[in-house]
């Protein structure tokens, strides 16, 4: 019934082609007759978002009238990827618009394809704040997103000669999916300076003033929900000169060039995400994006809020904001200043709203990695902000001394301000502080912060403040989209799409596992993404590969926790036994192809020498005439999210190797055993949940354990410890030059052997490679195999975001689902 839309419904290609062509005749004004691929996504883009634009309004119609919470999630970033081919299957008319494009001459492929990905994020922060919007719209959960529109997103990943080279990603010329609202617009203050004075009661009142003002507009996304009408909306800032126009005095004293300056110095705010996933240590501009995008949100919640007319005290039965990551600290402070400077609320009551507003997810223990802003760089960019978080600090320490008198020391530890030269502003202490709730994002990692980094905050509020929330996947993307013959299949098995939207219900596939045609089937749909693949690597890389070798994938952010140098090590290792063997000892071998992919921060050199390495082993190897097929090496350039709905289902094995207790959750290996692929890991992250619900015979664990960890480090520093010898003849054949001048990995060799193996290479080594030998050995008989990931496929049902949002909804939020109307 969800499916009866009153307006712009193509219940038949007819309707769709006359849709496409009525948009690409009139809205892009171009001739039928030149309609090339580009002007077909468009015209396609543009007539499923006319569907989407109907109940988009009607959401937020029956969202503004219902008396009910809602949830506003908070992120810098948004990795969105494609939205046409979403949209299709979301409102369920791809098929249609699949015979109406063959009509018209395109293949539905070739057209998706023509989509830029939307990269407003680094990684699986950001994508996790996609697959939430995607459940939270799918859950019918009343729901805004709110991030910056940037001008550039991630950059495009080259590599030239073996290194990675960085290309900006403008990717604003043609999007059809956002809509700009001029007329919603926030002024937001930087710099100035604050006045204290007495009113007339006696009470003291601080005005701050005499700032810069840069003008926030807002565009809007939609946001479907699957096989629901329920259409939410994702809020990008864009940022501009508050005048719109330029500044007078200095046109008329002629200093146009000046003026056309300080409008592009406005537009900067907006223009590029940080590439960094935490070096980007100290930058004004980031703190600038920071603060501009948690005030306009603020400004647009709170005027959202006034409007109903409620008083203050319901403000947290109205509005959840969750904190995704410390990006969003600053809405602490801000909301404060806007309940106490312009609402007139006293200090305890704002305190009391804010705390029960704001949730604060933490996605890494990293004490590197951890956001502090220099106090002076706070002091000069917001200076009523700093008195404010020093109140907050105030009043908060005196609640320590006076609950933990004899604890004294602890003071220094839990300040928000860090007493180093200059003083810093810790803003994970700041976000605990302000918030209802604390999560994680596994299991083992909400242990590990209560241990660690917030173990005193624990002590301070108990125990009850932090929680888990383990992370999760939309099937809707990494299943259905990804895989859709294994959507397809398991549809057939079940009766029906239901498991799309309750995914428990693949326990049920289990009953299957010894079906003859079913294994067939699963069997083939591997292979048939395999072949893609591998066609892929021969078009782009110019690299054959057979479909028929074990494929081992690697594809994440190049990081060294995440320990890639660990996996082209033992490829090393592999291709160097390989060269000691016989030509028949060779034969028996299983062959296999290792896929990495990801990019490194561009100052992250550390980083990039690993991709170099990557890419000189597979020059090495990919051209040994002695090596064939046995063992190929492939890079695959500028790993995205749509690369990855082709990458993810063609795996046999995917590697998430994380030194233990370093990975937080991780969310790729969720969607590659969702995809009929197992995988190689530490028992790290999520991976350890997986193993419960796949059951250990099904994953390959190996390596040393997070509680070992500390030790371990310990006797490296203290030289007490000897190099595996296998892992010293990896090092001797690059030391060698094997791969190209052994100069340039030296540091990455000496960070090993010399510095202390901060990572834990060495150390993992050996057990690293045992299991890879058992991988092979297993991987031998095809059946065993193929038993392994269908049962892990079928008891993935823990991983959806859908849980996730509940348990959120549930544990934090407080919210309920507002479900549409029947027929509405
Ligand atoms: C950590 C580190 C540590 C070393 C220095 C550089 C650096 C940079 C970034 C990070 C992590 C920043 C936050 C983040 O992106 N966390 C990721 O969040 C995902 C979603 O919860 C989770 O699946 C990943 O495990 C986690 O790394």
């Amino acid at each position: 019934a969800w499916r009866k839309f009153s307006a712009k419904e193509f219940t038949t290609k007819d309707q769709f082609e006359s849709e496409v062509v009525k948009h690409i005749e009139t809205t892009l004004a171009r001739s039928l007759f030149n309609c090339d691929e580009a002007a077909a996504y468009a015209g396609t883009a543009l007539a499923f978002r006319d569907r989407l634009v109907i109940e988009w309004n009607r959401t937020q119609q029956r969202q503004t009238f219902a008396d009910q919470k809602r949830v506003y999630y908070l992120s810098l970033e948004f990795l969105m990827g494609r939205a046409l081919d979403n949209a299709m299957l979301n409102v369920q008319q791809k098929d249609v618009a699949t015979a109406g494009l063959e009509d018209l001459g395109f293949r539905m492929e070739d057209i998706i394809s023509q989509e830029r990905d939307a990269a407003l994020g680094n990684g699986g922060l950001g994508r996790l704040a996609a697959c939430f919007l995607d459940s939270l719209a799918t859950l019918n959960y009343p729901a805004w997103g709110y991030a910056l529109r940037y001008r550039y997103g991630i950059f495009r990943q080259e590599i030239v000669d073996g290194y990675q080279v960085e290309v900006p990603d403008y990717w604003l010329d043609f999007n059809p999916w956002e809509f700009p609202r001029h007329d919603v617009t926030v002024d937001i203050q930087f710099y100035g300076e604050v006045r204290k004075y007495m009113d007339d009661a006696g009470k003291q009142i601080s005005v701050w003033e005499n700032g810069e003002v840069v003008t926030a507009v807002a565009y809007d996304a939609p946001i479907p929900g699957y096989g629901t009408k329920t259409t939410n909306n994702l809020r990008l800032w864009s940022s501009k000169a508050s005048h719109g126009e330029f500044d007078f005095t200095k046109f008329n004293s002629g200093e146009y060039e000046a003026s056309v300056a300080d409008q592009q110095r406005a537009e900067t705010i907006s223009a590029v995400l940080y590439p960094n996933d935490s070096l980007d240590r100290g930058k004004e501009l980031r703190l600038k994006q920071q603060y501009f995008w948690c005030a306009a949100s603020l400004y647009d919640i709170v005027r959202r809020f006034k409007k109903s007319g409620k008083a203050w005290k319901d403000f947290s039965n109205q509005v959840a904001i969750q904190l995704n990551d410390t990006h969003p600290t600053l809405a602490i402070p801000e909301l404060m200043r806007i309940l106490i400077d312009q609402e007139g609320l006293e200090w305890d009551e704002a305190w009391s709203i804010t705390q029960a507003t704001f949730g604060y997810t933490n996605h890494t223990v990293l004490p590197e990695a951890l956001e502090k802003w220099s106090v002076p760089l706070v002091q000069q960019l917001l200076p009523r902000h700093l008195q404010i978080i020093y109140d907050i600090n105030l009043q908060f320490l005196q609640y320590v001394q006076r609950n933990f008198p004899k604890e004294r020391e602890m003071l220094g530890r839990v300040s928000i301000i860090e007493e180093s030269e200059p003083k810093r502003v810790r803003m994970a202490y700041l976000a605990v502080i302000g918030s209802h709730k604390v999560n994680g994002v596994a299991e083992l990692h909400s242990d590990l912060i209560k241990t660690t980094i917030f173990r005193d905050f624990v002590k301070i509020y108990g125990p009850d403040k932090f929680t888990n929330v383990t992370n999760g996947i939309t099937p809707r993307r990494w299943l259905h989209q990804a895989n859709p013959r294994l959507s397809e299949l398991i549809a057939a098995k079940l009766g029906g799409y239901d498991f799309l939207k309750d995914l428990n219900l693949l326990s049920k596939l289990e009953a299957f596992v010894d079906d003859k045609e079913f294994r067939k089937e699963f069997q083939e749909i591997k292979y048939a993404n395999k072949v893609r693949l591998a066609k892929y690597t021969k078009d782009v890389h110019g690299i054959s590969v057979n479909p028929n070798s074990l494929f081992d994938i690697q594809v994440k952010r190049m990081h060294e926790y995440k320990r890639q140098q660990l996996n082209i090590f033992g490829v090393i290792h592999r291709y160097l036994e390989l060269k000691s063997m016989t030509p028949d000892q060779r034969k028996k071998v299983q062959p296999r192809v290792f896929f990495f992919g990801g990019k490194a921060a561009p100052g992250y050199w550390m980083a990039k020498m690993v991709i170099h390495l990557i890419n000189q082993v597979g020059k090495v190897v990919n051209n040994d005439k002695e090596i064939g097929d046995v063992l190929k090496v492939v890079f695959l350039e500028d790993y995205n999210v749509s690369k990855a709905e082709m990458i993810v289902p063609a795996s046999d094995i995917s590697e998430h190797i994380s030194t233990a207790g370093t990975e937080a959750s991780g969310t790729s290996n969720m969607k590659f055993v969702l995809n009929g692929g197992l995988l190689i890991g530490t028992c790290d992250g999520a991976n350890i949940e997986i193993t419960r619900e796949v059951g250990e015979d099904n994953i390959f664990l190996f390596g040393n354990l997070s509680e070992d960890v500390d030790d371990l480090r310990h006797q490296h520093f203290y030289g007490d410890y000897v190099l595996d010898p296998m892992l010293a003849a990896v090092f001797a054949s690059i030391r060698s030059g094997t791969f190209g001048d052994a100069g340039q990995f030296s540091a990455l060799v000496d960070s090993i052997v010399d510095h202390g193996d901060y990572y834990l290479v060495s150390d993992d080594f050996k057990s690293y490679v045992d299991t890879q030998k058992l991988i092979d050995e297993t991987y031998k008989d095809q059946e065993v195999w193929l038993t392994k990931t269908i049962t892990a496929v079928s008891r993935m049902g823990f991983f959806s975001s859908d849980r996730c949002i509940d348990e959120y909804a549930e544990m934090i939020w407080n919210v309920e689902p507002l479900p549409p109307q029947q027929n509405g």
